[in-house]
């Protein structure tokens, strides 16, 4: 939809002028930006009083003011709300149509509307005149539930989705189940389910993301990890919400020598129907050295795939470690980090205190980064949002680490996932009315269907968070 615009403060090109009017960055100074998520798109010329919810993805817009740019105006079909902006959602006009959100990723509301387009192509009306569209006191933009699947070769070559305690994904104990006719087999690595068919199913049962993490890909190159690439092109073909995928997001060298780079890597990953991508080990690589020199040289992952795809297609995993220590004697740098455990928490956590420091590779090495440190350098360097795990939590179900999101959600100005430790629906509506996350994933309690993504929603609608239904 921008490209019909004069010009945008995103870049010096022109756009095609078909709209003559101009695209501006969000104000960022009272919510996160990129604006990412569900949010409702009000029909400005129909007195329909239920707007659907569309996803949206961008960090620039088409502001919408018919006072002083009544010829943007007379273009716009709805509008949306985010902070206390008013910004064009869609334009129509003759045979011209275009959404700032994504149809192809809004589920069944985004198909409906596509299959309208295509029926009646041609929308001949007079242009209307503007109308005043107030601010309302708070925006429709809702808080997301996200499904994670871990997905890795099984012994057999086979990809699987798989689920750890604290990243080990083996099983430690032979079991055999009686009222199924599975047997698991100590030191396999633990089968959840096929990837694909386990997409379908969350995508049929209203999550509003999903996440697809390659979670062996630091040992070889993902481009030859076809198996990967296949399983996003047939997930993407049945899943109309986002999906993001993520492993191995970095600059590679093929077993024959051929070098291929994180952008190329992401762009395969893109064309093969990946929304956005995840990069964890090296965006840690990437911050250590800009603490090192002090300059931005855009040359990492993050900056070189935000520069060509957008900062909103960039998202930061990251898997950081308590490190415990005694808040009497401890002197070290993250003395402004420490964490101390509250009297209501967990028993092992009460009455401690601890920083976060972040690892690669799975959390198999530490590194000497704490995890502001690496949320903050991680935005310097165009990250769009962060997906934020808990080593210490992964797993557990003893609920997300309200503390680590807390310390994250007000060091940053990029959206932030919760991630980790999820074990009941309560501990969804804790995440989101304890802190500011824009959204929430889960993988074990949802694979194992222990509870549905429906009861998810239920319970958040009850204590009225705002969710798309
Ligand atoms: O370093 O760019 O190749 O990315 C690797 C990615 O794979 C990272 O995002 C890293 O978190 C992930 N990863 C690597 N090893 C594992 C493993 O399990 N052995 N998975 C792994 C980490 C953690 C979450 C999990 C939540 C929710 N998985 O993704 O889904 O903790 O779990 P829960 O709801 O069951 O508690 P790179």
């Amino acid at each position: 939809m921008q490209i019909l615009f004069q010009s945008s403060s995103e870049s010096p090109l022109p756009g095609l002028g078909v709209i003559p009017s101009t695209i501006h960055r969000f104000d960022d100074t009272d919510k996160s930006v990129p604006h990412i998520g569900w949010n409702s798109a009000d029909l400005l010329h129909s007195r329909q009083e239920t707007t659907p919810y569309y996803y949206f993805v961008h960090s620039y817009c088409a502001k919408y003011d018919p006072e002083n740019d009544p010829q943007a105006a007379i273009w716009a079909h709805t509008t949306t709300q985010y902070g206390k902006e008013v910004f064009i959602s869609s334009v129509s006009r003759g045979n011209v149509f275009g959404t700032q959100f994504h149809p192809e990723k809004s589920g069944a509301a985004g198909l409906t509307l596509l299959n309208e387009w295509l029926r009646n192509p041609i929308v001949n009306r007079d242009p209307p005149r503007p109308v005043s569209q107030p601010v309302k006191p708070k925006h429709m933009l809702t808080r997301r539930i996200i499904a994670c699947m871990d997905v890795r070769a099984n012994d057999e070559g086979d990809l699987v989705v798989t689920k750890g305690d604290q990243y080990d994904v083996r099983e430690k104990t032979v079991t055999t189940s009686k009222t199924t006719i599975t047997t698991r087999t100590a030191g396999a690595v633990r089968n959840l389910g096929k990837p694909v068919a386990l997409a379908a199913r969350y995508y049929a049962s209203g999550a509003d993301e999903l996440c697809l993490l390659n979670i062996t890909s630091f040992r070889h190159s993902p481009l030859r990890d076809q198996p990967m690439l296949a399983v996003v092109r047939a997930a993407a073909e049945c899943v109309f919400v986002p999906l993001t995928i993520g492993g191995g997001i970095k600059d590679t060298v093929d077993p024959d020598g051929t070098k291929r780079s994180a952008l190329e890597v992401a762009g395969a990953y893109f064309r093969a129907g990946a929304d956005k991508v995840s990069i964890g080990s090296e965006a840690v690589y990437a911050v250590e050295r800009l603490r090192g020199t002090g300059k931005v040289e855009g040359t990492s992952a993050i900056e070189t795939i935000a520069q060509a795809y957008g900062r909103q297609a960039v998202v930061v995993s990251i898997d950081p470690r308590r490190v415990y220590v005694d808040p009497e004697t401890y002197d070290g740098q993250y003395r402004d980090e420490l964490v101390k455990g509250s009297p209501d928490g967990p028993e092992n956590e009460r009455g401690r205190a601890w920083w976060y420091q972040c690892t690669v590779s799975g959390g198999r090495e530490s590194r000497l980064v704490s995890v502001v440190e690496l949320a903050q350098g991680v935005e310097t360097l165009g990250a769009g949002e962060i997906l934020l795990n808990s080593i210490d939590r992964d797993g557990t179900g003893l609920g997300f680490d309200l503390n680590l999101l807390r310390l994250v959600r007000r060091s940053v100005r990029i959206p932030v996932v919760a991630s980790s430790g999820a074990g009941k629906k309560e501990h969804f509506v804790d995440v989101f009315t304890r802190t500011n996350v824009e959204a929430a994933l889960a993988a074990g309690i949802f694979h194992r269907e222990e509870v549905l993504i429906s009861e998810v929603k239920e319970a958040l609608e009850t204590a009225h968070v705002n969710i798309r239904g």
